[in-house]
């Protein structure tokens, strides 16, 4: 069996509310490391990718919100990922905001000649500097991936893109800004919204989407947005939309990718201890990651 590295990524400098940089703690609190060697898995955890202290910096770009801070973080993320997914283990990223996940795609396309990626999320992450209602970055982390945006994001790490839109599936979608809806529809990303899992069944949304993903490339990585799910389950977010992803149907979502075989790596990102309640996130984080890795009832 594959051996587990975590590597934990406490920035918050993708949004403007502070907590999601505790969430590595929060997540590792709930217990995911002996989780993880419950099922089998030898597990490592590398630490935290150093993060400087918000207090020491201000905003220099209103549309791209401490920008410097954002990319010095997702370039020392993406060297570990590297280093990782070359040497064949497979990588368990904690954030932290969703910006985290440029690093992360950084890193696996610097490892792996073409991956896909399913972006789990009840946002679209599409904005640019154009397009973007607040400035935040981790409203952009999708579109950068995919070499849309302002060019210190989609060239970060020298690779660009790092990700093929035919190969990039979101899953949950429910708050798009409306001109990141024109940006999702020119991209040629695939969107299964909430209300294509209310029809399909979240079954026939994720057999879809991870054909569209694995096909032609070597595997998944799964970007896995804490308020993807309902924020009935997932209260400790700092962006919670209504009409989210269930309990059940997230596991069902996390048991198919782990039974296709084809998952390289994922990133859990936006858990927000301040805004939780007794970890009730952190937890449900490591559960949908103990099914993602092949626990099962039985
Ligand atoms: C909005 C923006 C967002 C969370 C991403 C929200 C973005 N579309 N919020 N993840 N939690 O500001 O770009
Ligand atoms: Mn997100
Ligand atoms: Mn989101
Ligand atoms: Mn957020």
């Amino acid at each position: 069996m594959k051996e587990i590295h975590i590597i934990g990524v406490p920035s918050d400098y993708g949004q403007n509310r502070r907590g999601v940089d505790m969430g590595p703690s929060a997540i590792r609190y709930a217990g995911l490391k002996e989780k993880l060697e419950r099922l089998g898995y030898r597990v490592r955890d590398l630490g935290d990718v150093m993060v400087p202290t918000p207090e020491t910096r201000h905003i220099e770009h209103q549309k791209l919100k401490y920008l410097k801070e954002v990319v010095s973080v997702c370039e020392a993320l993406a060297e570990r990922v590297r280093d990782a997914v070359g040497s064949g283990y497979t990588p368990v990223i904690l954030g932290g905001d969703h910006s985290i996940a440029m690093g992360s795609l950084a890193g696996m396309a610097a490892a792996k000649k073409q991956f896909g990626v399913i972006w789990f999320d009840a946002h679209g992450d599409m904005n640019t500097d154009e397009t973007t209602p607040s400035g935040n970055i981790h409203g952009m982390p999708l579109a950068a991936s995919i070499g849309i945006g302002h060019e210190a994001l989609t060239g970060l790490f020298g690779i660009r893109p790092k990700v093929q839109p035919e190969n990039v599936v979101l899953v949950g979608a429910r708050s798009i800004d409306p001109p990141e809806a024109e940006l999702i529809r020119q991209s040629g990303v695939h969107v299964f919204t909430m209300a294509d899992i209310d029809r399909m069944g979240m079954d026939a949304v994720m057999r879809k989407a991870i054909e569209l993903a694995a096909t032609g490339t070597d595997g998944i990585h799964l970007s896995l947005d804490l308020d993807g799910l309902d924020p009935m389950f997932a209260p400790g977010v700092g962006t919670p939309v209504n009409g989210g992803v269930t309990y059940r149907e997230g596991h069902l979502a996390m048991e198919l990718l782990s039974e296709s075989g084809t998952l390289l790596s994922v990133d859990v990102v936006e858990v927000n201890p301040i805004l939780d309640h007794r970890n009730q996130t952190g937890r449900m984080a490591v559960e949908l990651v103990e099914s993602l890795f092949g626990k099962r009832v039985l």
